[in-house]
């Protein structure tokens, strides 16, 4: 295995690339889907399972963690890898976005964030510097810079103010961070919805000559056809030889028009979320398993499902689990999703590798549209 962090294009279709992340805990296939594990868990998942549907890396976040159980015990017990038993890599988000979103009483200056913790109101100060630290005190195998991801709609002055101190942030992480060649740290583009403000932002990172780049500040609420635009404008400004990773995204059809536009990675509460709520992705669409309907259904969710929460169990004992809270309906849901979701990312990869990537994903989304029969 190798002892740097490389990425290398295999192909490409259109603006659609496959590629291949190397660093030593592993090779990560891209396009890539990373199942969330915010607090060392992919909720109602065993790791192994994680691993059987084919994920290469899993995310992890800097705010659950400082927070519980802190990072520097967790260095202490030898890491995040050993202590939620995932051996192979890691992203980490920098806390910056979940601290607007989950605590109380936050404050941004040039120097960081200062807020109150979301489980017992205990306070806290995370500047660019620290973020890096509890990344690595975690071992993180890709690091993310801290910013500040402004909420849309905002107005152009606080959008370019937040940009430009993501900016100033990151080099201050980068500096930070200093020279690991088997990790990475990432810089996240920011600039809301205003085209000079993200190609500004794409441009100043890219002169960092960071290991690769995210595009934050997206899938805030704004209508897909905004976030696509934003893809359309960041992308060429980015070095082709880096990997990009679009935060918190998506949907199966946000993911796979942003692969049409270039992105490589992309992580998503979605398909765990959705699973612990009885939702289930399958080929024919999303299917709502606490719907009546279901009660007397013997049919599985997608028979030709390597997955066995797909293929072995009936539509009317899933139904019956979720109705009755049972903890192994989210545990199946989230199986079978995040199964759904790893084999799209196989697929769209196949798909480029073969030229075909426009045509098998347009028979992908026909599938979902002729619904679930
Ligand atoms: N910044 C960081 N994490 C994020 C985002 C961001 O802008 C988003 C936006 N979709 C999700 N997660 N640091």
């Amino acid at each position: 295995m190798s002892s740097e962090f490389t990425f290398k294009l295999l192909a490409t279709d259109g603006k659609a690339r496959r590629g291949e992340i190397t660093m030593p805990r592993g090779t990560i296939r891209t396009p890539a889907f990373m199942p969330v594990g915010t607090g060392g868990t992919v909720k109602a998942m065993y790791m192994d399972q994680v691993r059987g549907v084919g994920a290469d890396i899993i995310l992890g976040n800097t705010y659950h963690l400082m927070l519980r159980p802190g990072a520097e015990r967790v260095a202490k017990l030898g890491g995040l890898h050993d202590f939620a038993r995932w051996p192979h890599p890691i992203l980490t988000d920098s806390g910056g976005f979940q601290v607007m979103s989950l605590s109380k009483l936050r404050k941004l200056s040039e120097k960081g964030v200062t807020f109150r913790s979301h489980i017992d109101g205990a306070p806290y100060e995370m500047s660019p510097e620290r973020s890096i630290e509890i990344q690595g005190l975690l071992d993180s195998d890709i690091q993310m810079q801290l910013d500040e991801c402004t909420a849309l709609p905002s107005t152009p002055k606080e959008i370019q103010r937040a940009m430009e101190m993501s900016l100033r942030w990151a080099e201050r992480c980068k500096t930070a961070f200093g020279d690991q060649p088997g990790k990475a740290m990432f810089g996240i583009v920011q600039g809301g919805d205003i085209p000079d403000m993200r190609v500004r932002s794409a441009q100043a990172l890219t002169g960092l000559e960071l290991k690769g780049y995210a595009v934050g500040g997206l899938a805030v609420g704004e209508p897909q056809e905004v976030m696509l635009d934003m893809l359309d404008i960041t992308c060429p400004e980015l070095p082709q030889e880096k990997p990009r990773y679009l935060m918190g995204v998506g949907t199966p059809d946000d993911i796979i028009k942003s692969v049409a536009r270039g992105i490589d990675m992309f992580d998503c509460v979605m398909p765990t979320r959705a699973g612990r709520h009885g939702l289930a992705y399958t080929r024919r669409g999303k299917v709502n398993l606490r719907n009546a309907r279901h009660a007397d259904d013997p049919r599985p969710l997608d028979e030709e499902s390597d997955c066995p929460a797909a293929r072995d169990y009936s539509r009317a004992y899933l139904h019956h689990l979720v109705r009755s809270g049972e903890a192994l309906g989210a545990m199946l849901l989230t199986w079978n999703n995040l199964s759904y979701y790893q084999h799209l990312m196989s697929e769209i990869r196949a798909s480029i590798e073969a030229g075909r990537f426009a045509d098998r994903t347009t028979e992908i989304s026909e599938g979902w549209a002729r619904g679930d029969i």
